[in-house]
Formats: C-alpha cells, sequence, structure tokens
C-alpha cells in the first residue's frame, strides 16, 4: 500500500480493521452561516491540526489509543440538492457509522447540523428513537434557540431550539453571552432549558460559585448525555476564527473540566459528542489546534470510563465472580 494516498488519521495514528471503539465522524456541512464563513473546512484541518497533539494524557495508564480502536471514518458527502435533503444526508451519514456501536465524535462544520445528527443519536439502543430521555449539554456563545434567522428554520441560530422541537428531555447550555429578546424568553418559559450566562462563571467575585453550581448539575444529570461544543463558547483568544466569535468566553480549562465531569459521572450514559463552527484560517492555527485538543480531551475521557469498565469485568473473571453473583 502507498503510504502516501492513506487520508489523515485523527491523531496521526495508524488504524486498524479491528471493530472501532470510538468514530471521529466529519461533517464538512455549512449553508446558514451568518457571518464569517469557512467552517466546511474545519473537520479536515481539525483532523490534520490533530497530528501535533500530545497521545498523553493523565487520565490514561498508556498513551492514546491506550489498547483500544479509532477509526477516522470517510468524511460526509456533502451531496443533496437542497438544505433538507442536506441535513438527511447527515442523519443518514451519521446513523450508518453508528451501527457497530462506538462512541462518536463529530467535527463541524455548521452548528445547523445538530438537530440531523441527534434524529440519528436517537437510535442509539439506549434511546430506542424517543430523545425525551437525553439531556443535551451544549456549550456555546448562542443560545441557538431562535424559531428562525433570515426567514430560515435550519440556520445554526436555531440549532438548540429545532433540537428541543425534536423532543430532547433537557437543554443544559454553558457560555451564553449573544442572546436576542426572543431566546431569553424562550429560555424563561421552557422548563427544560438552563442557562448559564458565561459573564455570571466569569465573573471576579461570584463565578467561582456559579461554576460549581455548573459542575454539581452535570453530576447529576440522569440518563444519556450527548455533549456538543461550538467553539465560540470559548473566549476568542482559544479560536480566534470561529464563524461568529463574541469576546467574554469561556477559558480552556473550563470546556476541558466539563468534558472530564461528563466522563466521570456519566460514563456508558455519554452517548457521545460534536465539536462543531472550527473555522481554519492558514496564518493562525490556534482555532483548529484548539478544537483538535478539546476532540483529544473528548476521546481520552471517555476511554478511561470505558476502561474502568473493562478492568472491572476482567478482573471479576480472573477471580472467578461472575457478574450479578457478587458477595454482597
Ligand atoms: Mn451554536
Amino acid at each position: 500500500m502507498n503510504e502516501g494516498v492513506r487520508p489523515p488519521t485523527f491523531l496521526g495514528l495508524t488504524e486498524s480493521d479491528r471493530e472501532p471503539d470510538v468514530v471521529i465522524l466529519q461533517i464538512p456541512y455549512e449553508l446558514t452561516s451568518s457571518y464569517g464563513q469557512g467552517s466546511e473546512h474545519g473537520p479536515a484541518a481539525t483532523v490534520a491540526a490533530s497530528a501535533q497533539v500530545e497521545l498523553y494524557d493523565p487520565l490514561l495508564p498508556e498513551d492514546l489509543p491506550c489498547g483500544y480502536t479509532l477509526k477516522t471514518v470517510v468524511p460526509w458527502d456533502g451531496e443533496g440538492d437542497t438544505l433538507k435533503q442536506q441535513l438527511a444526508g447527515i442523519t443518514k451519514y451519521v446513523e450508518s457509522n453508528l451501527e457497530d456501536g462506538a462512541f462518536p465524535l463529530a467535527l463541524g462544520g455548521e452548528h445547523g447540523m445538530l438537530p440531523a445528527l441527534l434524529s440519528a443519536v436517537a437510535k442509539h439502543p439506549e434511546l430506542k428513537g424517543d430523545l425525551a430521555a437525553l439531556t443535551l449539554v451544549q456549550i456555546d456563545a448562542h443560545a441557538d434557540l431562535r424559531s428562525e434567522l433570515d426567514g430560515d428554520a435550519d440556520s445554526h441560530a436555531c440549532a438548540a431550539r429545532r433540537a428541543l422541537d425534536l423532543g430532547i428531555g433537557r437543554l443544559l447550555q454553558m457560555g451564553i453571552r449573544a442572546i436576542c429578546r426572543e431566546e431569553a424568553e424562550y429560555i424563561a418559559a421552557d422548563a427544560r432549558v438552563t442557562t448559564w450566562m458565561a459573564r455570571d462563571v466569569m465573573s471576579i467575585c461570584d463565578g467561582e460559585e456559579a461554576w460549581k453550581n455548573w459542575l454539581d448539575t452535570l453530576r447529576q444529570i440522569d440518563g444519556p448525555v450527548w455533549l456538543t461544543i461550538d467553539v465560540d463558547g470559548l473566549d476568542p483568544a482559544y479560536v480566534p476564527t470561529t464563524g461568529t466569535p463574541v469576546p467574554g468566553g469561556l477559558a480552556f480549562w473550563q470546556v476541558v473540566e466539563t468534558i472530564e465531569t461528563i466522563g466521570e459521572s456519566c460514563g456508558h450514559n455519554w452517548l457521545g459528542a460534536d465539536i462543531n463552527e472550527i473555522v481554519p484560517d492558514e496564518n493562525n492555527q490556534v482555532s483548529e489546534f484548539t478544537a483538535a485538543m478539546l476532540a483529544t480531551k473528548v476521546v481520552a475521557t471517555h476511554l478511561a470510563s470505558r476502561l474502568a469498565v473493562d478492568v472491572e469485568v476482567a478482573e471479576a473473571k480472573t477471580t472467578g465472580v461472575a457478574s450479578g453473583t457478587e458477595d454482597r
């Protein structure tokens, strides 16, 4: 095989043909971005940047992939003459890559892909077609709760609203700092939605209390959870070239802490994640590198919780204790 024609892989790893434990999906979707353009190139740029990310993560006893199998799936083909057809295509693409039960991490692309992605996630065995049990954790500068933007209900500015329309049970938003009156009223009216404003968690005086409240809420999540990270939730210092940068955003370590808290407290109930609105810039690689580091943290955190379960199962086998018959 010619090494030169192999497509780039996540973390630059040589991938095997074994059943994957984690699939890296690439969704170069961009149709409704209202300001900065270029998120369609985000997934490939993030995969390329990931080759520069360290394979060491303190959560794991060995370097990534720590004995597990990662698979960088062929990107979504972008086909479809209309927006609706494209979104249906994304649902199919995600569905077909979830069949083997691997943990999905989707790279985007604009946030408007979220409802299409969740439509596929609904078929997960934990959900059986019903998203009511799902908690959606959203890192974002924008609430994305508009009923429509410029007459378009599928806009990235409506992604969370459409997710609620699909019937998700709960929406926890963090980092929000650009909302319109309609969204503020919606947050107050829909009991499924809880929103932490960036200003509150970043406050010099009271930020610590608000941040702890966020982490406590994550620890108390009951049932399946999906994490959607719009990279503009971070401060523009970390993602200078995202579609719609807003000052006053989250610190990198706050997003890392969010990921680790979900991994620790949700375990196998953590169904997957997406990282989106990544806009690469040939003169400044910070945005895609930030995305690649967060993507790596998602994978490492998921594998750490998986490893804990696998070790437990292996120990039960070696001590001859069949599962379910342990001494109490
Ligand atoms: Mn968003």
